[in-house]
């Protein structure tokens, strides 16, 4: 239980915790998974062997961001969507010259931290954050209004939509960012799926523990007392969907309180707490295309894992 700050829990996150659990098959949005605990369980993910995507995007940027400037020129806006601890910003920023940089995220402890560190670094850059969910209409700063923009939406955290609200997002950016501006996105490929199971199933456990801190999480900041040794993490391929899916599986019936509603579930129930869609090179220009972007060009690792997307609003 949260004695310290009860007041500080997302009414939002109370919402889905309560509404997933009610739900058949159960289910809470991977977004819930990003509270400090969960964001340090991510950056140890990224440094995994088995965990390619980071490593093999943060090559491509640092191959490629000359011939992503050549195309997009110097003097914009450069707004990136999750910023979280922006560590393949740096690329960008250099080879771009841009006249302001606004990293968007939601953990505004994060936001403050990186933009602090980046400033450092980029002392005559204008660094403007903005503490905001991505998924909801942003106001951007008045001191950008005039700037043209480029998205940039890293890490293939597109995989972690639904197609349909990944298109709604796209269509989103394109009226956050205004017509002329461009987009440069990171997608995962299909591939192999034992290497994709590998990547979201470490043999080190961490993606496991990642997934059961969104249990614990739930016991902190809710009035909730799940067992969370009860639960194993799953990470499956969903092959009809194109997609890596995490599951908390219980391995033995129990019952739990979250905020004076009582839950049961029998062995071999689970909670799926994390989608990640994986685009072959067609999926992923068609799924922009349908967000309204036009692609212009994309640069992909010898052996296609994942690709880098420059899009035209
Ligand atoms: C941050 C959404 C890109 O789907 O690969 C990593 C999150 N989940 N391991 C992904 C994640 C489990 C990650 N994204």
């Amino acid at each position: 239980m949260n004695l310290l700050a009860p007041n500080r829990v997302d009414p939002a996150f109370r919402a889905d915790v309560l509404a997933g659990f009610r739900m058949r098959p159960r289910a809470i949005p991977a977004r819930w998974f990003y509270d400090r605990e969960g964001s340090e369980l991510f950056e140890k993910i990224t440094e995994l062997p088995e965990y390619y995507p980071t490593k093999v995007e943060t090559g491509l940027l640092a191959r490629h961001s000359a011939d992503v400037a050549k195309i997009v020129g110097p003097g914009r806006a450069v707004v990136e969507f999750g910023s979280g601890s922006s560590t393949k910003t740096p690329h960008v920023l250099e080879a771009v010259q841009p006249a302001a940089y606004v990293p968007i995220d939601i953990s505004g402890e994060f936001l403050r931290e990186s933009a602090a560190a980046l400033a450092s670094d980029f002392p005559k850059l204008s660094i403007l954050p903005v503490e905001a969910d991505f998924m909801h209409p942003i106001v951007a700063p008045p001191e950008i209004a005039s700037l043209p923009k480029l998205g940039f939406f890293p890490g293939s955290t597109i995989g972690n939509m639904v197609p349909r609200t990944a298109v709604n997002l796209l269509r989103a950016m394109v009226e956050t960012l205004g017509v002329g501006a461009m987009l440069l996105i990171g997608v995962d490929r299909i591939k192999d799926v034992n290497a994709l199971i590998r990547a979201y199933d470490d043999a080190q456990g961490v993606t496991a523990a990642f997934n059961l801190n969104l249990l614990h999480r739930i016991n902190r900041e809710l009035d909730a007392d799940i067992p969370v040794d009860a639960f194993v993490h799953k990470a499956v391929w969903n092959d009809a969907f194109a997609r890596i899916e995490m599951h908390l599986e219980a391995v033995r019936d129990v019952a739990f309180m979250i905020d004076d509603e009582r839950f049961e579930m029998a062995a071999g129930e689970t909670i799926h707490t994390e989608n990640s869609h994986k685009y072959g090179p067609r999926d992923a220009r068609l799924l922009l295309r349908a967000g309204a972007w036009t692609p212009l060009a994309e640069w992909t690792d010898a052996e296609d894992r994942f690709a880098l997307i420059l899009a035209e609003a």
